[in-house]
């Protein structure tokens, strides 16, 4: 199984790689990404699984030995990533999933369900937006014409891309999850230290916290930088400096994650007082409430600084994603009864497609992979060979427990 896991990895290791960051640039319908996507039908094929891929180039490779149909056993990740992303938030789930049927083939094991090895495009949400655009649409809830119209950053349209790439339809029927879907277990890098805080290679996920991303509008007066005294700008660049302090402190004091990570200025002079500055929040928190309240309250305290600094405020939610508690009873059988000890299960407060066909009605697990140092959504984002491998006898004892 080693040479197996290593073998793949090897091989994705430098796609989408820049040289410059050692980050990965994965985006959607893009050379790095649509290279992966051909790399894991090759993967598939080469294992004698029957693809099959949507519209939008969500796919599945089964494996069905024969006079065994009906609902399978879904489990896979994402291949995209964050711009300047690590290597194995998205791609461990999708390599761990082929090295696990490896290792069930291996075991002589012939599932009574199949099994199938999915990507989710767009997960990330990196290029369009929306987070997990391909398994919400596969869950059917995002409506087809809306997902065509979102945008990416150079203005082209999610149905442009999906043209250019050779894909896309005049509609979208979302997967008939109750017919083709038993249960689905995604296996993802952990995004935090619980891990290795406790000493624990492998874990399971008991909930992912709700979370957001929400555009700032903050629109001012464009003017001369020198000619224009202190007391007569309307700088939307202060207005958003302050909410950008004002997200930090609220969040702080709430015990939850506020980031502005992403921001654009118009027009981007040196020498000029910008007219309009647009930034996004990504905002996470414990429960829903809570989720709402600390993004009213930023809001708040936005539009109160934009009314003294003589500037507007417009705030949009592009994407949210409601709380999701998984089965806990499948978390717990999934989690217990292994050599060395029971799994811990822990929470998460990164959004996954597990989340989505979770909330969907799929029953749904998460198995994390130890994370040295916790970092994710970055170039340092690591996890060691040794981990990786227990991830993949780890998933196949899962599968094994779920297709038996
Ligand atoms: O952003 C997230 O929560 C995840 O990594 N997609
Ligand atoms: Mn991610
Ligand atoms: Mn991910």
């Amino acid at each position: 199984m080693t040479d197996d896991f290593e073998r793949m990895w090897t091989d994705l290791t430098p796609v989408g790689r820049s040289a410059a960051s050692g980050g990965y640039f994965r985006q959607p319908y893009r050379g790095a990404e649509s290279e992966l996507r051909s790399w894991f039908l090759e993967q598939a094929t080469a294992r004698g699984l029957r693809v099959e891929s949507d519209p939008v180039g969500n796919v599945v490779a089964w494996w069905a030995p024969p006079g065994v149909s009906g609902p399978g056993v879904l489990t896979g990740s994402h291949l995209d990533s964050v711009l300047d992303g690590g290597a194995y938030d998205g791609p461990l789930g999708v390599v761990s999933a082929l090295a696990a049927v490896d290792v069930l083939r291996s075991r002589g094991f012939v599932p009574a369900k199949p099994i199938g090895v999915s990507v989710f495009v767009e997960e990330e949400g990196s290029r369009f937006g929306l987070a997990c655009l391909g398994s919400r649409l596969a869950a059917g809830v995002v409506p087809w014409r809306d997902a065509l119209a979102l945008t990416d950053r150079d203005g082209t349209s999610f149905e442009d891309a999906l043209s250019s790439a050779g894909l896309g339809a005049g509609t979208y029927e979302p997967w008939d999850l109750a017919a083709t879907v038993d249960c689905f277990v995604e296996l993802h890098v952990e995004q935090g230290r619980d891990l290795v805080d406790r000493g624990a290679a492998v874990g399971v996920a008991s909930e992912i916290w709700p979370h957001g991303r929400y555009r700032f509008d903050f629109t001012g007066a464009a003017n001369h930088a020198g000619s224009t005294r202190m007391e007569d700008r309307q700088d939307p660049m202060l207005t958003y400096a302050m909410t950008a302090l004002a997200a930090n402190k609220q969040a702080r004091l709430a015990g939850q994650r506020a980031t502005f990570g992403r921001v654009e200025v118009a027009p981007n002079g040196t020498n000029a007082i910008p007219s309009r500055v647009t930034a996004w929040l990504d905002a996470r928190c414990s429960t829903d409430a809570g989720l709402a309240s600390l993004v009213e309250a930023i809001s708040g305290q936005a539009t109160d600084r934009a009314d003294r600094d003589g500037t507007s405020l417009r705030v949009t939610a592009e994407s949210v994603s409601a709380s999701v508690a998984f089965d806990a009873s499948m978390a717990a059988r999934l989690a217990a009864d292994h050599e060395g000890g029971d799994w811990p299960v822990i929470p998460t407060q990164a959004g996954h497609d597990a989340g989505i066909l979770s909330a969907a009605g799929v029953p749904t697990a998460m198995l994390f992979v130890r994370n040295p140092t916790g970092v994710s959504h970055s170039p340092e984002e690591h996890a060691s060979m040794p981990d990786c491998l227990v991830g993949v006898s780890a998933l196949a004892d899962t599968l094994e427990r779920l297709a038996r």
